[in-house]
């Protein structure tokens, strides 16, 4: 509904949602369905969120494609079929327009639309909502689905101004594509994204240099066809696996291993690793034994086994020392590759440690580091993104007494959430995969299909007892929080610089943003939440006054 005062047109609306990924889709699909008038807003021209931006070459997902989709809809599993096992990013994407159609999802969506600002009014017990194209949104709930993983990091190198030759981010990749032929190609950054596009650049690039800074353990994905009949096989038992998938630990129906790595003998422990590096995939080493990610000695096992590997392929023991990573396996984001050792046996690469000679500048046609300049045509920026709080800190969102999201939690330094959905201060605002949720240590398809129907439900329920306004309890943020910190500090993910600890960002404040109990776990604490009436949240009727 679209109503004109004093020349101001504002749309009115029952609940906004922020982004047209996999989450802000499913949950505008979950709220239209259930009668509430609902509109996405989106920064770029389609559908598609994470799979839309990251278009660099070689990108792919690393949790299993038969894991990673939608599974609220028999039928749209039955209509879709995954040619491989981790599926390449048009696939994905193809996919998430599939979804859009299918659902009749993009009437309800406005594209290349940002949004700027969000305010919620104490008078009304409404969001007010500014956009990038100068309109304004009045909504009931204002419900952010901007992924934890959407604010593009480029380091501030001095001097990237005076480059004259092109550069990317792997985050914001050109959609005509980019043409490395007969290039001398740089790219900064070891990551995920590097490891994925490395190997598929040197194939392409006259020459290639590697900036690595922080060595990373990655280990093969083995991807392949997935073959008719195990398809056949999953689709069948697919209710089983869903069942599976939800009460796992991170979204996908395998539990980790029974045994401390430190209670087998080394021959044991061996032949198991040497099973897993064949097997190949996210999981294959983390969950070999029960405490590689508990214990240092533990951890040290599977860290040693992997750098003698990177020591057997890469062929010249220099740059293969350079390759070999010393901090606790899996406290990073655990990678899986195609071929990414393997590339440094080509003539064509080079590998520069820059954490040895760090980059000083960029210049007019290159890398500079305290070393030498590297002369480039081209620089792709693998260098990641502000994680977490990043993509809501992009708006400026301002709840009671207009202090802002950022103000709160001090620009991330004291990041409060309840279950990672809600925040104090902040009424009628749901977090969809929010910062001390699950989320990114988890297969993110399970989770975002768990905070959406949570939400629904909860609108839903508020609806039906009348109520207008719900607000998180300060007291339950401050007890999630801590549940948070302490299971994290009961590992080793707190004792490495990582962007989970927001340690990419020069500027960030370290602390962990995720909660590690599991999303099983997880699920029941959600569901239990609901059934005592939405508990540690406060609801109430728009005539009442809530509590400050
Ligand atoms: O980013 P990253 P990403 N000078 O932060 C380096 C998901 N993902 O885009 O480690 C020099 O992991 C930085 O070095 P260091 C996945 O969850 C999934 O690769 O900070 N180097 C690091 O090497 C993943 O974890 C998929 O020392 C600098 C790299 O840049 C997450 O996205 C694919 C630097 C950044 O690595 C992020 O991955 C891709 C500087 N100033 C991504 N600043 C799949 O599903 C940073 N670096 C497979």
């Amino acid at each position: 509904m679209t109503s004109t005062q004093n020349g101001d047109k504002t749309t009115y609306l029952d609940a906004l949602i922020v982004g047209a990924g996999f989450s802000g889709l499913y949950m505008l699909h979950q709220l239209r369905e259930a009668g509430f008038t609902t509109r996405v807003f989106e920064a770029a021209d389609n559908v598609g969120g994470t799979w839309y931006w990251n278009r660099y070459p070689g990108a792919r997902c690393d949790v299993e494609s038969i894991y990673y989709n939608y599974t609220f809809s028999e039928e749209l599993l039955d209509e879709w079929t995954w040619s491989s096992k981790y599926a390449e990013q048009p696939e994905i994407l193809s996919y998430i327009n599939y979804v859009a159609d299918k659902f009749d999802l993009r009437k309800d969506i406005q594209f290349k639309t940002r949004v700027q600002t969000a305010v919620f009014d104490e008078k009304t017990n409404r969001w007010n909502v500014q956009l990038s194209n100068g309109e304004s949104v009045s909504a009931q709930y204002f419900i952010t689905a901007v992924g934890c993983l959407s604010a593009s990091n480029v380091p501030k190198f001095k001097g990237l101004e005076n480059f004259k030759g092109e550069w990317y981010h792997t985050g914001l990749w050109p959609h005509e594509g980019v043409d490395f032929k007969g290039k001398h190609v740089g790219v900064i950054g070891t990551g995920s994204s590097g490891i994925q596009a490395i190997p598929v650049i040197a194939q392409k690039a006259e020459h290639l240099t590697v900036f690595q800074r922080t060595p990373q353990y990655s280990i093969p994905a083995h991807n392949e066809a997935n073959d008719p009949e195990y398809l056949k096989e999953v689709r069948e038992n697919f209710s089983d696996i869903r069942r599976k998938m939800r009460q796992s630990l991170v979204g996908i129906p395998i539990s980790p291993g029974e045994k401390s790595a430190l209670e087998v003998t080394e021959a044991e422990r061996n032949k198991t690793f040497e099973e897993a590096w064949k097997k190949g995939g996210l999981l294959a080493f983390s969950y070999a034994y029960n405490d590689l990610t508990l214990s240092p000695e533990a951890n040290e096992t599977v860290a040693s086994f992997i750098r003698e590997k990177i020591r057997e392929i890469v062929k010249d023991p220099e740059t293969a020392e350079k390759l070999l990573p010393d901090y606790f396996y899996a406290t990073k984001r655990p990678i899986i590759d195609t071929n990414y050792f393997e590339t440094y046996n080509r003539k064509n690469v080079s590998l520069i440690d820059v954490k040895k000679a760090p980059i000083e500048e960029i210049t007019a046609d290159g890398v500079k580091t305290t070393d030498k300049e590297y002369e480039l045509d081209m620089i792709v920026f693998a260098t990641g993104f502000d994680a977490m709080t990043g993509p809501l800190f992009k708006m400026d969102i301002r709840g009671r007494g207009g202090v802002s999201l950022k103000e709160k939690w001090e620009n991330g330094a004291a990041t409060r959430t309840y279950l990672g959905i809600g925040t104090a201060g902040f009424p009628n605002m749901f977090m969809l995969t929010g910062p001390e949720s699950p989320s990114v240590l988890s297969n993110m398809m399970v989770s975002i299909e768990q905070h959406v129907e949570w939400v629904s439900d909860c609108i839903n329920y508020m609806r039906e007892q009348n109520k207008g306004i719900i607000e998180v309890d300060e007291p339950s943020e401050i007890v999630w929080s801590k549940q948070c910190r302490e299971i994290a500090d009961a590992t080793l993910f707190t004792k490495t610089d990582s962007w989970y600890m927001g340690a990419n960002i020069e500027e960030k404040a370290r602390g962990f943003q995720i909660y590690l109990g599991g999303v099983g776990p997880y699920r029941e604490i959600c569901d239990e939440v609901a059934k005592k009436g939405y508990e540690g949240f406060t609801l109430k009727t728009t005539e009442e006054k809530l509590g400050i």
